[in-house]
């Protein structure tokens, strides 16, 4: 049965949290704000407009339209020069096998991240042909938990939500595939995503027998 596989991007596909992490914290130490690892880590699969606001509130500082616009292009400028540098060497283990193995078993493959920065990751890693739609940030009005993002996905490839399985790693993220009646799985922490159907450390704990398995249901 032809089913449709939904990937996000960042913390499955590829790491750029550590990029945005650069960018965030420098804009947060020219507010005089601290901001650490831990804080960047509840940033993930969060939008960049709510991304700041939460940095805002966290360092207690109001700002004006003009100066939230201002920083926020300029923290993209940075984070564009962290991924111009990014090749196939930054994609996460395994995960060219479990795209190349539901391709070869003639599976949709879509895209479904909150980045506006997600065509460019993919050319850079050189993985956009494996992806028969790709939905971003770009695509959306509303960010995770809300389901828009996957359910675009599933329309275009005119797959219902049921059959659409989708990869995660982030708690809002596995919030909008079950809310969007997806399968979820996370990808990271068991008690962190307790909330999705399944949990893999990463992608290299994922045998093609589980695959099967969610093709043949
Ligand atoms: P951008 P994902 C998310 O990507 C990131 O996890 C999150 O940290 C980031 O703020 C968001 O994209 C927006 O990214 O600034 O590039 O538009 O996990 O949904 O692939
Ligand atoms: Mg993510």
């Amino acid at each position: 049965m032809k089913k449709a596989f939904i990937f996000d991007l960042d913390g499955v596909i590829v790491d750029t949290a550590k990029y945005h992490f650069l960018a965030w914290q420098n804009l947060a130490n020219s507010l005089s704000i601290s901001f650490s690892e831990e804080q960047n880590e509840q940033l993930k699969g969060v939008s960049r407009v709510r991304s700041l606001e939460k940095i805002l509130e966290w360092g207690n500082k109001t700002i004006s339209e003009e100066e939230f616009t201002r920083l926020m292009a300029e923290k993209n400028e940075e984070y564009l020069t962290y991924i111009s540098r990014m090749d196939t060497s930054e994609i996460l283990p395994d995960v060219p096998r479990i795209l190349n193995y539901l391709i070869s078993k003639t599976q949709a493959i879509a895209l479904g991240s909150a980045s506006k920065n997600a065509r460019i990751i993919l050319d850079k890693v050189e993985l956009t042909n494996k992806f028969n739609t790709i939905v971003d940030g770009t695509d959306v009005s509303k960010a995770k938990p809300d389901p828009e993002v996957f359910l675009i996905g599933a329309k275009a490839l005119d797959i219902a939500p049921e059959d659409c399985v989708v990869f995660e790693d982030s708690v809002a993220g596995v919030q909008a595939a079950n809310i969007a009646n997806m399968i979820s799985i996370g990808i990271g922490d068991a008690k962190v995503l307790h909330e999705a159907d399944y949990v893999f450390k990463d992608f290299t704990e994922i045998k093609e027998e589980f695959l099967d398995t969610l093709l043949t249901t």
